[in-house]
């Protein structure tokens, strides 16, 4: 493949970021080219979130990339919150005017967009391990990568960071130029991914004495299933049969049904960190989704954040092709820090609300559970839940 030299907008990395800011953009005949460190099949294959809010539809709809979302994907109108050995539905329909939440897996989006990118462009160079990314201040950043054992350089108009956390984009901006606040936690998550039927129709969100457990799905045939666990956990030290019994033991509830077991086919010890970078953007330089902030996954907020990023991204970008106006990238970090930060706080909330803390008091289990069970009682405080779960639409703004 050829390697270009010279772009309006160069996207570092490949989640659904930088796929889907490169479509929208195709879409709004902005030039761009995508860098992606990893190969096709790791990036397609990286098990990860399963939510997708309306607004992550909406945007995945007007990039033209939700064909097998819509035949595929499923549509959930609520969520159980499980505490106290008795189950409570939050519907979401009723509580937020009409809205509701996809379950569609991150690899599934991942594979569409790649697919439409192969077919239709622009530019996705995989196994292009971004250097560095300099000359921010200037009217022409510059992108160094390596390919193949080779060295090359892509001169941008812009240049967009969606290289996720650990990625290198945000150090283009001079040493405290930008701010990080972080903050990490006392636990992890066990995921798995099982061959099972899932035993639920919709996501139950479980708090329980032994720690936080979560019943998700990938299709009617496999289970994603997730349990709190101490930081440093060995995935590959449990055995299946204990898996299953501690998930059990966790989801147990007055007239429950049981988990349905099965091959355990991937599994995986998350880490959980709640972190924002500011601004969002440095001269040319900007950041957008994992690359500026990350969530603890108990919202499922961290997709749709990335995705709203370059939906607001994206739109600046078109305005600044079409009226030669930069005042939407301008306002771009400012726009989606509003977004993030209420994210943020929803994110922090249910992961405190839900997970046990290795040394926590009877006091603050007492506190968890006057809350949930406001939660379950109240339709203004299942309300705050269910429109900061399906995705909220600040003042002003228009998704
Ligand atoms: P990604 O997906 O991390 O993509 C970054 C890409 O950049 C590449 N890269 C580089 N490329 C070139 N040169 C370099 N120097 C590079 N450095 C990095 C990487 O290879 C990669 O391809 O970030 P992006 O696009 O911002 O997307 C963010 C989401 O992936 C993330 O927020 C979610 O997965 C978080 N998350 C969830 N979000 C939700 O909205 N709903 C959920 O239900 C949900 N569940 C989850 C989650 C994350 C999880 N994990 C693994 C932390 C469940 C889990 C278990
Ligand atoms: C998932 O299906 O992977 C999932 C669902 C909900 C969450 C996090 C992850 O809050």
């Amino acid at each position: 493949m050829s390697h270009p030299s010279r772009t309006q907008v160069g996207i570092v990395g490949a989640g659904p970021a930088g796929l889907l800011l490169a479509r929208q953009l195709q879409v709004h005949g902005v030039d761009c080219v995508v860098l992606e460190s990893r190969d096709r099949d790791y990036v397609e294959h990286r098990q990860r979130a399963g939510v997708l809010e309306q607004g992550t539809v909406d945007a995945l709809r007007a990039a033209g990339a939700a064909d097998r979302l819509e035949r595929e994907g499923m549509p959930h109108d609520g969520v159980e919150l499980r505490f106290a050995r008795r189950g409570h539905r939050i519907d979401f329909p009723s509580l937020t005017g009409g809205r509701r939440v996809w379950v569609y897996a991150q690899t599934e989006v991942v594979k569409d967009l790649i697919a439409l990118q192969a077919k239709e462009g622009p530019p996705l160079l995989f196994e292009a391990e971004v250097r560095a990314v300099e000359d921010a201040d200037t009217e022409r950043p510059v992108i160094r990568y390596t390919r193949a054992g080779r060295e090359h350089t892509l001169a941008c108009d812009w240049a967009v960071g969606c290289d996720g956390y650990h990625g290198v984009t945000r150090y283009a901006a001079p040493q405290g130029a930008l701010s990080t606040y972080e903050r990490g936690y006392a636990y992890s998550w066990f995921g798995i991914l099982a061959d099972a039927p899932p035993a639920y129709d919709e996501l139950v969100y479980a708090h329980s004495e032994r720690g936080f457990a979560l019943a998700s799905m990938r299709s009617a045939q496999m289970s994603r299933l997730y349990l709190q666990v101490p930081n440093g956990t060995d995935p590959e030290a449990l055995p299946d049969e204990q898996i299953w019994d501690e998930l059990d033991a966790r989801f147990a509830a007055d007239g429950a049904r049981r988990l349905n077991r099965g091959p355990i086919i991937a599994r995986a010890v998350l880490p959980m960190r709640s972190s924002v970078t500011e601004p969002m953007r440095h001269g040319r330089v900007l950041l957008a989704g994992d690359a500026a902030h990350i969530v603890p996954p108990t919202g499922a907020k961290g997709l749709n954040l990335a995705a709203a990023d370059v939906v607001v991204l994206a739109r600046a970008f078109a305005h600044l092709k079409d009226t030669g106006s930069a005042d939407l990238l301008d306002a771009y970090s400012d726009t989606c820090l509003r977004r993030v930060w209420r994210a943020e706080h929803f994110s922090h909330f249910m992961t405190s609300t839900l997970h046990r803390a290795p040394e926590q008091s009877e006091f603050d289990t007492r506190l968890q559970l006057s809350q949930l069970e406001r939660i379950a009682t109240s339709p203004h405080a299942a309300a705050e839940l269910a429109v900061n779960y399906t995705g909220l639409l600040l003042p002003g703004e228009e998704r």
